[in-house]
């Protein structure tokens, strides 16, 4: 009996539950390194790099330790277009009985693999994807016929399942959540401390002058390339987060600042998407640093929050809504996106500071993605399929089940309020409180009306009147509702006026 495993580029984890009871003497593995992964959306020079490294690098671990190993480059003369051609090149040259590879990621790669029992008449094994805490079926379990779900009962599920920041059944300071205390600005010229920074090694480097060299073309600045590759590198990453951030995480996880792109922020979401570092552990690390060094609770406990509840919540919803979700567009939403998400030429500040550091970084942390990035994308009605393209491209942790219900659900509502209760929808107000984007902007803050009023301000007030017949039952949004049908005729013409003349020009 000979297995193929194979193994996909984000499942880089020698854990991984398709080499379960692998047979050194008899299976061997297949990683390969294809076009269809690398094109299907334009990615970013550096998560194509990240990719690729950490692929060569998990090959070369596998290796070591006795494992047969198939890789493909793509540079190799012979490097066929995607999995399924890949896999038959080694089905022709060796005896293989069976091909089993962990469920894969997205929906596009899984049907792909459902074709192969078919096309090689072999019997496929799908194995449940072991990175993740809570399996496709349980998941769909959990949710039931419920017509809309919250992460809050989720996430408390959780907590309670993996015996997580809890005393006697209780939550631990008799509070499931923080998050009042989580919304705090951070003082301009505060010294944040240094991100992660790995040396890049001959296989980093050699994949650089690759990505170079065949996507010159994409968008991103590939130097400076800093990320970990390896398991190993992850977990000093992990480490380090936990003694110098973690703290501070909690108090100032919706903070911006102009120039510091890393924040409080944890940065381990390429080295969890891609398998390097695994859930549980990065969760099992606070916790145990909450007990062990008296960190802070808000902290610790936001950002456990994060990995245990939204990570894993969106993941199910992906699995759940799938494939119908992709299509979602409860708004009719259908402008273009404006070039400025690519080149980040706009005066709006805030936009452009948080392209500037997308393109550099292939990173923004979470409330940029949401509250600048997401929020601009739903006021002025940019089409979701265009936005989901455009931040799974752009992200070094972008993959569909995890971006696409962000984008979709949490950010553009565009489920009608299955993921989230109401759209994440800001004037300029919020930004301006957390973040010094407004001091730099061509546009004031303060002003509602007319050539130099922050654009947000309008254009959130013209989202809500434009979509005031979807959402004036959200009971979320009454008292808002209730500030618009009192203001002014003449005011609300002017905030249609200042729209039509802002998006005209986008
Ligand atoms: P931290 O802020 O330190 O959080 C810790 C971890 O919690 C993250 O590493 C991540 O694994 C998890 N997490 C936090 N928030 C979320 C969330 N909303 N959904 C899922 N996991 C979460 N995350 C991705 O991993 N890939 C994406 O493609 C992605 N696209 C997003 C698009 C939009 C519009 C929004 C609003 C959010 C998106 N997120 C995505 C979620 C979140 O922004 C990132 O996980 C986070 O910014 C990664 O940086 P970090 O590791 O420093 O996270
Ligand atoms: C993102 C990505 C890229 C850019 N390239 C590859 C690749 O060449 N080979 C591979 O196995 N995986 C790659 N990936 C990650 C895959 O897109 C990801 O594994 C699937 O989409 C399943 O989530
Ligand atoms: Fe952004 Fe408006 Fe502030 Fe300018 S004024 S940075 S557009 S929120």
């Amino acid at each position: 009996m000979s297995n193929l495993i194979v193994i996909l580029g984000d499942q880089l984890n020698l854990n991984i539950s398709s080499l379960d009871g692998f047979d050194k003497k008899n299976d061997c593995i297949l990683l390969a390194e294809v076009w269809q992964e690398a094109t299907y959306v334009p990615h970013h020079k550096k998560k194509i790099a990240f990719i690729f490294s950490a692929m060569r690098h998990f090959a070369k671990e596998l290796n070591d330790n006795g494992f047969k190993t198939y890789y493909t480059k793509f540079t190799n003369k012979k490097n066929s277009f995607s999995f399924t051609s890949e896999i038959n090149k080694i089905i022709k040259t060796r005896v293989v009985n069976k091909i089993i590879i962990t469920h894969p990621g997205e929906y596009r790669v899984l049907q792909e693999t459902q074709l192969w029992e078919n096309e090689f008449n072999l019997t496929v094994e799908i194995r449940a994807d072991n990175r993740f805490l809570v399996g496709i079926e349980e998941f769909k379990n959990w949710a039931g016929e419920k017509k809309q779900l919250r992460m809050e009962s989720f996430y408390r599920h959780m907590r309670k399942k993996h015996n997580v920041l809890m005393k006697n059944g209780k939550p631990v300071g008799e509070k499931w959540n923080f998050d009042k205390e989580n919304r705090n600005p951070v003082k301009v010229n505060t010294k944040m401390p240094n991100p992660y920074k790995n040396q890049q090694d001959g296989i980093t480097k050699e994949v650089i002058i690759l990505v170079e060299k065949n996507f010159s073309n994409n968008f991103g600045d590939i130097e400076p390339f800093d990320f970990a590759v390896t398991r190993k590198q992850a977990l000093v990453a992990l480490d380090l987060f936990i003694k110098e951030r973690l703290n501070e995480f909690g108090t100032f996880q919706d903070a911006m600042l102009e120039n510091e792109p890393w924040m409080y922020h944890s940065h381990i979401s390429f080295y969890l998407n891609c398998g390097l570092l695994l859930p549980l552990e990065c969760i099992k690390a606070a916790e145990k640093a909450f007990y062990s060094q008296r960190l802070a609770l808000n902290s610790v406990e936001g950002f456990i929050r994060q990995v245990l509840g939204w990570r894993e919540y969106v993941r199910g919803i992906y699995w759940l809504k799938m494939p119908e979700y992709i299509n979602f567009n409860f708004f009719q939403a259908t402008r273009n996106l404006p070039d400025f998400y690519w080149n980040a030429k706009t005066s709006m500040n805030c936009i452009s500071q948080c392209v500037k550091e997308t393109k550099k970084n292939a990173y923004a942390h979470h409330i940029q993605r949401l509250m600048v990035l997401g929020n601009f994308a739903l006021i002025a009605g940019v089409q979701p399929k265009a936005v989901h393209e455009w931040f799974l491209s752009v992200y070094a942790d972008a993959y569909e089940w995890v971006e696409l219900p962000n984008v979709l659900g949490m950010v553009l509502f565009a489920d009608g309020g299955f993921l989230a209760s109401k759209p994440y929808a800001s004037g300029g107000a919020y930004i301006n409180k957390m973040s010094n984007y407004c001091n730099n902007c061509y546009y004031k803050v303060n002003l509602k009306q007319g050539d130099k009023a922050c654009p947000f301000n309008y254009l959130y007030w013209n989202f809500l009147d434009s979509n005031k017949g979807l959402l004036k039952n959200n009971h979320r949004l009454s008292m808002i509702y209730k500030v618009y049908d009192n203001m002014d005729v003449s005011k609300k013409l002017k905030i249609k006026e200042d729209s039509l003349k802002f998006l005209e020009k986008i």
